[in-house]
């Protein structure tokens, strides 16, 4: 193994469609999730709260035409800025931009029998834009951004109709950007639906009292869609690269007491390895069969699925990694901090982000060791950053110091695990452009290495600046990170 990363390692930047497109209701779009997600300006900073999403929610939300407190409905107007915002990205020596597609776009009414061409064209000239400046493009399919129209035609992915019509978005995709786009992510983060489920699976929690079996469904229908995905990419194009994405949260054992590493275990099977063994490992394993059982779940399947899931597994493993957590026997004695979503136990160990994220560089190392070791797939970094609080000078500069440690403490381990011999392929990080927070939507909750002037509820020039760290990262990739 040579030392330090591939010559033709994938260095870039990640961005979602519905955080930063903004347009919502601009050539036909429909409503998506995040467009109905109110902004709370009373949000305490050291916990994620999510407002809760509910049918009454939506329809509120669909009659307030003021968007003052729905970001993600403004995004930072890359819809109109993209060009711009690409070039910036070429000015860092990306060799990869990650970007979503909205399906809502695609097909507004969720069946119609055509796709809506003004979309596709809007998808064309990004993908254009992309490659014109060298970079490869990287398409996630499905992040985060469920159509309305699904849920309230379909009730989400509960109902295996979605899996046609998913497969029918893809179709349209496969075929339009055949030999343009080669790498695809078929869900963002599918690991976060068993704690966001109206986000990800348009599945609303409205008490039900089988919502935990709703949730298991709508993931196993996700699973026979990427495989089939999968399989139709391939066919389309020997050449396309289907990646799986998992949030990683990596999992220690608060002590060495033996229960403790048993809580470890379980947490680390039914948090992350179960995605992966079913998408990447092409099998249900018999620890969530038997939580099921346990728990009373009954997953319906038909009868070819798994064979289809385990016939089409993942050309790569694709997840994003923010922090760590620790799991305890003794949980209910232990001091919390926040996570993404949920609140977690604290780690002595480390510190954490503005908004409580337990940052932890070693453990990128262990988690792609640990990956790699399980299923011997090309891992790619979808996401890995942190968000932060930034400050814009009079005179243009923004220095972050902090978000240069962070990546840098992160890309290091990174490095460590290539030396270790991890397949590690790509690293895009997250937020290239300061975009609204998918969990918080707060835009001042900042990723990017391009500061955009604008504030959590909409006002500011707009104008995009290099922050510090935008020149570090340029530097970084021209030198293939051997100053690490
Ligand atoms: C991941 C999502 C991204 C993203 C990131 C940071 O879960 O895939 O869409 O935004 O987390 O989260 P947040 O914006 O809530 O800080």
């Amino acid at each position: 193994m040579e030392n330090g990363f591939p010559k033709d390692f994938l260095w870039g930047g990640a961005l979602a469609a519905c955080q930063a497109e903004g347009a919502y209701n601009v050539d036909g779009k429909s409503l998506t999730i995040p467009d109905v997600m109110r902004f709370n300006p009373k949000l305490d900073r050291t916990i994620t709260k999510q407002l809760k999403i509910t049918q009454e929610s939506i329809d509120a939300a669909k009659a307030e035409l003021d968007d003052t407190y729905y970001p993600k409905r403004r995004g930072i107007d890359f819809y109109h800025t993209y060009k711009q915002d690409i070039a910036l990205m070429a000015e860092m020596g990306f060799k990869v931009f990650r970007y979503s597609v909205a399906w809502a776009r695609v097909f507004p009414g969720g069946d119609d029998a055509e796709p809506n061409e003004l979309a596709l064209r809007f998808y064309d000239d990004v993908i254009d834009t992309i490659i014109s400046h060298g970079m490869v493009p990287l398409i996630t399919i499905s992040h985060f951004d469920m159509p309305i129209v699904l849920i309230e035609k379909f009730g989400g992915w509960y109902n295996r109709k979605l899996v046609d019509l998913y497969l029918k978005y893809c179709d349209v995709l496969f075929n339009r950007y055949k030999g343009k786009v080669q790498y695809w992510v078929t869900f963002n983060e599918i690991n976060m639906s068993a704690k966001a489920g109206p986000k990800t699976l348009g599945i609303l929690d409205t008490g039900q009292e089988n919502y935990e079996e709703m949730i298991f469904q709508g993931l196993h229908h996700q699973f026979v869609a990427a495989a089939r995905a999968t399989e139709l990419a391939h066919a389309i194009d020997p050449e396309n690269k289907i990646g799986c994405m998992v949030a990683y949260f990596t999992t220690y054992a608060h002590t060495c007491k033996p229960e403790d590493a048993l809580e470890m275990q379980n947490e680390d099977r039914m948090r992350n390895m179960f995605y992966l063994d079913v998408q990447a490992g092409g099998h249900y394993p018999y620890y969530a069969n038997t939580y099921f059982k346990r728990r009373g779940i009954t997953i319906t399947m038909a009868a070819d699925d798994l064979a289809i899931i385990a016939a089409h597994t993942a050309d790569y493993v694709g997840m994003s990694y923010y922090m760590s957590m620790i799991a305890s026997s003794d949980a209910e004695n232990l001091e919390l901090t926040s996570g993404n979503v949920t609140n977690v136990l604290k780690n002595p160990y480390l510190e954490g982000s503005e908004w409580g994220w337990q940052i932890d560089p070693v453990g990128l190392r262990y988690t792609l060791n640990h990956v790699f070791d399980r299923y011997q797939k090309p891992i790619f970094i979808l996401e890995n950053s942190i968000g932060a609080i930034d400050t814009l000078n009079e005179d243009g500069t923004v220095h972050d110091p902090y978000r240069i440690a962070y990546l840098e403490s992160h890309i290091r381990e990174m490095k460590r695990a290539v030396e270790d011999g991890v397949d590690v392929i790509g690293y895009t990080m997250w937020g290239p452009i300061d975009i609204v927070s998918s969990g918080t939507s707060e835009m001042s909750k900042r990723y990017g290495f391009i500061y955009v002037d604008q504030d959590d509820y909409g006002a500011g020039t707009k104008r995009r600046y290099r922050k510090d760290s935008f020149y570090w990262y340029k530097d970084l990739i021209a030198t293939n990170g051997e100053k690490l």
